[in-house]
């Protein structure tokens, strides 16, 4: 008999938690604040509870996948008795300290505790570019390790509850600066009535991945110090390259306010004597705010 498990919120991930759930066997109860949602996941056999605390009682795993922090704690408080002696893993997306914070709530209350940060869109639960990072209780995770491997690729990244939320804001951000920089790009093109699917497909998506070599060198240069000779790219030439975006997107009648911010670190990173040095500065520059 598979681990039976509770999810609570079925939003567009936590109906996706409960399907992959579902679909691997396990005896599946869920409770959602507005009753009646997803209703195809009652063709796939799961148990509906009329309040949080019966959904928490039914199972030895309670995942949460709310909106928000503020969400997670006026849902949990009234059964923090029942959760008692479960394992609570909250997938809500939250900041470090909120992650701490809930760590201490769950050790008061007598429970084992893991903070997740979800690596993937509702579609991707339970396949194989999903993963899920997860921090707290070591035993929690070496328990359940197996049952939350369904939802996709557990990864354990430290009894620091807040890791997890650390490094799941920290490649949302990486994200959000990819779609910000491809939303400008579009933006760019689309000015001139070019095809953006042409775009994209012959010229933006290669370029792209062929810049992720430059990522793994970055950090590389961050952790070990820069290869003298190997960059190419100093930053005074790129910023004095970055006012030609800046006015050609004017020109284009394109809003670069994308951009702006960027421009403003490399001009600063000149400015203060880094203009013969490379991107790494800049990590430098920001991790001193
Ligand atoms: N969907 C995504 O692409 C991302 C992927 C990475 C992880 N995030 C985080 O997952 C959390 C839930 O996201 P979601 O996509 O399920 O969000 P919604 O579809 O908007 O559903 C929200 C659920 O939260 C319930 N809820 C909202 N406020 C309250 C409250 N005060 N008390 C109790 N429940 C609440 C809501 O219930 P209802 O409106 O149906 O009654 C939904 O179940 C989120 O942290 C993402 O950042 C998703």
């Amino acid at each position: 008999m598979k681990t039976p498990v509770t999810v609570l919120g079925l939003g567009a991930m936590g109906t996706a938690l409960a399907r992959a759930f579902l679909a691997a066997g396990h005896p599946t109860t869920v409770w959602n604040r507005t009753a009646g949602r997803s209703p195809e996941l009652d063709d796939l056999g799961v148990i509906r509870a009329r309040s949080v605390v019966d959904a928490v009682v039914a199972s030895p795993l309670v995942v949460v996948c709310l909106l928000d922090d503020t969400s997670v704690r006026s849902t949990l408080q009234p059964a923090a008795s029942e959760l008692s002696r479960r394992t609570l893993v909250n997938l809500t997306n939250g900041t470090p300290e909120q992650a701490r914070r809930g760590l201490d709530w769950a050790a008061q209350h007598g429970v084992q505790y893991l903070d997740g940060g979800i690596m993937a869109v509702p579609v991707m639960i339970g396949g194989p570019a999903a993963f899920i990072l997860y921090s707290g209780s070591a035993e929690a995770f070496e328990q359940h390790r197996d049952d939350l491997a369904v939802l996709g690729r557990p990864t354990y990244v430290g009894a620091d509850a807040g890791l997890a939320a650390l490094q799941d804001l920290a490649l949302l951000s990486a994200m959000y600066g990819m779609f910000g920089g491809v939303a400008h790009a579009l933006a760019m093109v689309s000015s001139e009535k070019l095809s953006p699917t042409a775009f994209t497909d012959d010229l933006l998506v290669p370029w792209l991945t062929a810049m992720l070599g430059s990522v793994t060198r970055l950090a590389k240069d961050l952790e070990y110090g820069a290869e003298s000779g190997a960059a190419g790219s100093n930053l005074a030439m790129q910023a004095a390259a970055f006012g030609n975006f800046i006015d050609a997107s004017e020109a284009q009648g394109v809003d670069p306010m994308v951009l702006r911010p960027i421009h403003s670190l490399l001009d600063r990173a000149v400015a203060e004597g880094h203009g013969d040095e490379d991107l790494a500065v800049l990590v430098r520059l920001l991790a001193k705010n």
